[in-house]
């Protein structure tokens, strides 16, 4: 029997005629790759050194060290600790981009980019505790762009980077600080972790894993500030309607597919292609541009803008497989190098823009945001000559599309409960979770992995919290299943969730202004938007007098993959939260480093590792965590 790759109805449409036409896709690659290797499951092959591979033997016949010396709980570390280094690297460095773009704008270098959320810069600046009084937008933009890259260079061990300090709750930053796992500087804590398990340097495995942990909070500052500078600099998202699935794809218009991360380069595009609108139509599309998303990018641009998501993770391929694509624009993180060949295949154009971030046999157009209007048009002028090259007969466009509602960042979250009370908006909230109207709050996020059939836990586990009264927020490739799924509907929250959750849903949408209830799930953005979830509990735990690790929430990323989940679920650990896993984390060689995670973790930290494969089973742990949390608080 084989088993189900996916629960998208669109692969079962596309699957096929990639099939026919010769194109092998990742549920292919992933096949051809059984058996795959036991050691680097369980996370006990070492190449650090030439003098390796190395691999401890986990049943205890062969070697129990590698050649160095270095035991299963040191291998382990060491390689997990990496993976998440590489992930705070990721986040960072897009922040950071962010950051420096934020910086040019305050000194009038980047005529592509402007403040659009005045109101937002002036909340950040205000949070980071910098005087505003008097200034002008380009003199705070230029202080907060300053205060943030500080994160990325202050030297001083003891003074913790500035977006963690003004983002979580006292108790828990004097809880990380007594761990010294408090990061000062992004780049040095990441540094650090290369440095410290290079060959011969630090062998303990709580040690190591303490650097970990100081790394992923560096993810998290990282986050923070991308989110948040993105929100100035592009708007801060609020409810709009939306649709996602490979169905938003049209076949009368050029469409442009925006893959990867950075809103830096989908924002400009998407404006750039509305002032081209006509140019396409010359060239003969009646439907002018059509833009969607793909991956966080895709998510970005859906929050902000209501651009619809042609697909998340695993179905990038199959986005290709329509024939319908002209360009696929892509710029950094979780883009499949089988992009270019298979756009090949087509007429698409597949556009990388990142000068370190290419793929052979793709087009190269370099995007600088100095002259990010010039390479705009350079890349949409691109997706116009190839559609004059689409075989129509190719053209496959799944018939599958499903209505999103989207938009949920904190600002407009706390908009739609002040509808309820304007003057203390987070009241009805707390309310409802204090009379168990609302059990908890579940945060899903996080990946497609071909471990799991596409989407398949992420909607398992949703129905059945919903059913349990737990609210649901999503973002990343997480948000994107919940979105093909139908779950960011209201009929949604009509036909899932359980009773009194449906009621305080239907009485904060309907005076909201939204007719009805909320979605089922909450879209919060990208990955990098975790950071929003953690403001809303933050928001929370304060008001409570109570810290995050009491609060009853949880959160989950059942199909993880990629390095950058590894650096997420370990601060969402950090800051106090359980974490599901719903694929198996490549640790469990070391019985020390999975007890240091999943235990271990628990009293140091009130957040652990939970791994649980099975979504209805993963629900069923994930309810029982909320009611003994309830129970820790007295509600
Ligand atoms: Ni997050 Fe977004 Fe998706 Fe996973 Fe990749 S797109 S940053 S890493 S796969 S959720
Ligand atoms: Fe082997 Fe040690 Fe080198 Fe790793 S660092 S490859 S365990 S010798």
């Amino acid at each position: 029997m084989t088993m189900k790759l996916s629960t998208d109805p669109s692969a079962a449409t596309l699957l096929p005629i990639a099939k026919k036409e010769g194109i092998s896709t990742v549920w292919d690659r992933h096949r051809a790759m059984q058996p795959q290797c036991g050691f680097g499951q369980l996370g006990v092959c070492c190449r650090i050194c030439w003098k390796g591979p190395c691999r401890v033997d986990p049943f205890g016949d062969g070697p129990q060290r590698g050649i160095c010396g270095a035991d299963a709980d040191t291998i382990v570390a060491r390689n997990v600790i990496r993976m998440i280094a590489a992930g705070a690297a990721g986040h960072s460095e897009h922040g950071r981009h962010v950051a420096l773009a934020l910086q040019g704008v305050a000194e009038g270098r980047l005529p592509a980019y402007q403040i659009r959320d005045e109101a937002k810069l002036r909340a950040v600046a205000a949070k980071l505790d910098i005087c505003t009084e008097g200034q002008d937008i380009p003199a705070i933009a230029a202080a907060v762009a300053k205060a943030t890259l500080e994160d990325f260079q202050n030297q001083d061990h003891d003074a913790p980077c500035n977006w963690i300090e003004a983002t979580l709750t006292k108790k828990r930053l004097e809880r990380l600080q007594a761990l010294h796992v408090l990061p000062h500087n992004i780049d040095a804590v990441i540094t650090q972790i290369m440095g410290r398990t290079l060959v011969g340097c630090d062998a303990d495995p709580v040690n190591l894993i303490l650097g970990g942990i100081k790394g992923a909070l560096a993810d998290f500052n990282g986050m923070c500030l991308a989110t948040e500078l993105s929100d100035a600099l592009f708007g801060t998202p609020s409810p709009v309607i939306t649709a996602a699935n490979l169905g938003v794809i049209k076949p009368d218009a050029v469409n442009i597919a925006v893959h990867g991360h950075n809103p830096l380069l989908s924002e400009v595009v998407c404006e750039v292609a509305g002032q081209m609108d006509e140019e396409a139509r010359k060239a003969g599309a009646p439907a002018g541009i059509n833009i969607v998303g793909i991956c966080c990018t895709g998510n970005e641009v859906m929050v902000r803008h209501g651009i619809p998501l042609a697909a998340n993770y695993l179905s990038q391929e199959l986005a290709l497989v329509t024939g319908a694509v002209d360009a696929m624009v892509v710029d950094v993180q979780c883009i499949m190098p089988s992009v270019s060949e298979i756009g090949a295949c087509f007429h698409t154009a597949v556009i990388t823009t990142m000068a370190e971030n290419k793929i052979p046999g793709a087009t190269h157009v370099d995007f600088k945001e100095e002259t990010a209007l010039e390479s705009a048009r350079r890349i949409v002028a691109t997706a116009i000559e190839a559609y004059k090259r689409r075989d129509p007969r190719r053209v496959n466009i799944p018939d599958f599309k499903q209505t999103a509602i989207v938009g949920f960042g904190v600002e407009s979250v706390v908009a739609a409960l002040a509808t309820l009370n304007a003057e203390d908006p987070l009241q009805p909230l707390i309310e409802n979770i204090a009379n168990g109207n609302i059990r908890g709050i579940a945060l899903f996020a996080g990946c497609n992995s071909t471990q799991v059939a596409q989407d398949s836990s992420f909607v398992t586990m949703a129905k059945k919290l919903a059913a349990n009264n737990v609210l649901m927020l999503a973002t990343g490739c997480g948000a994107g299943s919940f979105a093909k799924h139908g779950l960011m509907t209201q009929e949604a929250t009509l036909e899932y969730a359980g009773d009194s959750l449906k009621a305080v849903m239907t009485a904060i949408g309907t005076s909201a202004g939204l007719n009805g209830p909320l979605p089922l799930v909450l879209h919060m953005g990208s990955c990098v938007d975790n950071s929003r979830a953690v403001q809303v509990a933050v928001a929370v735990a304060d008001k409570l007098g109570v810290d995050l690790d009491q609060l009853p929430l949880v959160a989950s990323a059942p199909e993880a993959m990629s390095e950058k989940a590894v650096a997420i679920g370990t601060w969402s650990v950090a800051l106090g939260i359980p974490t599901h896993l719903g694929t198996m984390p490549q640790v469990t060689g070391s019985a020390k480093v999975t007890e240091l995670l999943t235990q271990t973790a628990k009293d140091l930290l009130g957040g652990y590792f939970l791994v649980e494969l099975d979504p209805n089973l993963a629900a069923d742990k994930l309810l029982e965590v909320i009611e003994e949390r309830r129970k820790g608080l007295g509600i």
